[in-house]
């Protein structure tokens, strides 16, 4: 029988009781807060002009960078439908500088979770896709007033990726390790529905995003790599690329994730960043897990970014993923140095 039309819930929980045989896990509740805090940040990003709370605050986040209205709002409705159930022992948000604590009133959890409540926010008064990216990791056994170490996991030990994309539609693209599935939200019944089974990213493709206004700080690996892609039919690769760069990172990854492609936020030598500009815990990781169970490759050019154990909340690293051959090569170049 078709699952398509399956409500995200009834989708979880059925995974679930496939998988354990026994019964459903605080994980199924879980998901089911962040896609009602999905629900609302969908609500207030498409309201946001008529409601007053577009445009930038008057305060910075942790990384110094100026935060819409939007970030900070967004934010608060992550922590507000996360703490309360008893799910989650702490939470990391992009916008806040310390671990989450859940108040010492409300139950605790066994998972973890690291969120960015509205990546592509630089997007929200231009009108374009912005979303929400979050990363759910174990809480390590008696811990309940969890520590930086007890974050510093690989993307590996993620137990479930997810991101929102608030666009023409909006949609939640899941995966527990089982392949990746994409559901849409009816606003008519106020639900996400599976409309997008088993997605997987085609092993080839010829279309590239980066922000090309950084080339000059790039390695050469990764300048040969876009040069290449540039000359098209009259280089070394004897085929036309085309280019996309939307500067949200949510929707460049379900393009990838829907017709292939390779998107990178390469290592940058000689710019203020270098590590590049994406952050590791609620960014790379968990686009990481989605991209490879939908059969795409993942890496820092150097090491695949499922392998790194964090160090810092906050840190960044560089991200070139997508399309395994197109990501393969890019690989390859790094390798002949
Ligand atoms: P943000 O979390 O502050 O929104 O930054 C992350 C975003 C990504 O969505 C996107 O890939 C990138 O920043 C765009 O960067 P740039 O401004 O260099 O184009
Ligand atoms: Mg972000």
């Amino acid at each position: 029988m078709s699952s398509i039309g399956k409500s995200i819930n009834q989708f979880i929980i059925e995974q679930q009781l496939s998988h354990a045989g026994s019964g459903t896990d605080d994980l199924s509740g879980l998901l089911a807060d962040i896609a009602s805090a999905c629900k609302k940040i969908a609500h207030l990003v498409s309201r946001s002009a008529i409601i007053g709370i577009g445009g930038a605050s008057e305060s910075e986040n942790v990384q110094g960078e100026v935060q819409k209205k939007l970030d900070i709002i967004t934010n608060d409705v992550m922590v507000e439908h996360l703490n309360c159930h008893g799910y989650l022992a702490a939470m990391v948000s992009e916008e806040i500088e310390d671990i989450i604590q859940i108040p010492e009133q409300l139950p605790k959890g066994k998972y973890l979770i690291a969120f960015d409540p509205l990546d592509g926010s630089s997007n929200i008064d231009i009108n374009l896709s912005v979303g929400t990216i979050f990363s759910i990791l174990r809480c390590p056994q008696g811990v309940t007033q969890p520590t930086l170490e007890d974050f510093m996991q690989a993307g590996t030990e993620q137990v479930c990726a997810g991101f929102c994309v608030y666009g023409p539609t909006t949609m939640m693209i899941l995966t527990t390790g089982d392949g990746v599935n994409g559901f849409t939200l009816d606003r008519d019944i106020g639900e996400f529905v599976l409309t997008h089974p088993k997605m997987t990213i085609p092993e080839d493709t010829a279309e590239f995003a980066v922000n090309i206004s950084n080339q000059r700080f790039w390695e050469t690996p990764v300048k040969s790599y876009i040069e290449e892609c540039i000359q098209g039919i009259d280089g070394e690769r004897e085929k036309n690329f085309n280019m996309r760069w939307v500067a949200s990172m949510v929707s460049e990854v379900y393009r990838v994730l829907t017709r292939g492609g390779i998107f990178l936020y390469p290592l940058e030598t000689k710019s203020t960043s270098p590590n590049g500009k994406l952050r590791l815990m609620y960014e790379a990781s968990p686009m990481s897990f989605i991209v490879e169970q939908a059969g795409g490759v993942s890496s820092t050019g150097y090491q695949r970014i499922m392998d790194i154990k964090p160090t810092d909340l906050h840190q960044r690293v560089p991200v070139i993923l997508g399309s395994k051959n197109e990501v393969e090569r890019v690989i390859g170049y790094h390798e002949e140095g």
